[in-house]
């Protein structure tokens, strides 16, 4: 093993912009999601002048949002936040499968890596589980995921 190359990402900030697009659905939960990346970023050595914040409606917008943003170049990395929860109808389907895509098509047409801080659950239950409680907060891995990444993509070639 140790005659093998291995690349790997740290988990140091240096010299990198990033913006988390949050949605304002489900706003409860989203800003817990949202206190978590905000907390991990700045942890991990990032000021408040490389972090924007942007607000979208829902989880349906974030696909064109993040595309636009991740087309500016002004972002080394994108974090997702937002809670999509299951309600009685086909609605969640399709608005989840949407936002699933569409983040991850942006992110692979323009090189810019977004963390998926996007919640996909059953109930608010499961979602206050996944926003700062008993299962973590999912805000805060996707941000750690996203460090990880940026510092990655430095070195791979
Ligand atoms: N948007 C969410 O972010 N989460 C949800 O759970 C949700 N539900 O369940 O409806 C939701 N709907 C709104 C959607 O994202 C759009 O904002 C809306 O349809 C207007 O385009």
């Amino acid at each position: 093993m140790d005659k093998i190359k291995t690349t790997e990402g740290d988990l140091m900030v240096r010299d990198a912009r990033f913006v988390i697009v949050a949605t304002r659905f489900n706003e409860f939960i989203v800003d817990s999601l949202l206190k978590g990346a905000l907390r991990c970023l700045r942890q991990h050595g990032a000021t408040d002048a490389d972090i924007e914040i942007v607000r979208v409606p829902g989880a349906f917008e974030m696909p064109v949002v993040v595309d636009k943003l991740a087309a500016s170049r002004k972002f080394d990395g994108i974090i997702a936040l937002g809670a999509v929860i299951r309600g009685g109808t086909p609605h969640f389907d399709y608005v989840a499968g949407e936002c699933v895509r569409g983040i991850a098509s942006a992110s692979q047409r323009h090189g810019v890596p977004v963390g998926f801080g996007v919640l996909t659950v059953d109930s608010i239950e499961q979602a206050i589980e996944r926003a700062g409680t008993k299962a973590g907060n999912k805000g805060e891995e996707a941000a750690l995921a996203i460090i990880e990444t940026v510092n990655l993509l430095r070195r791979v070639d």
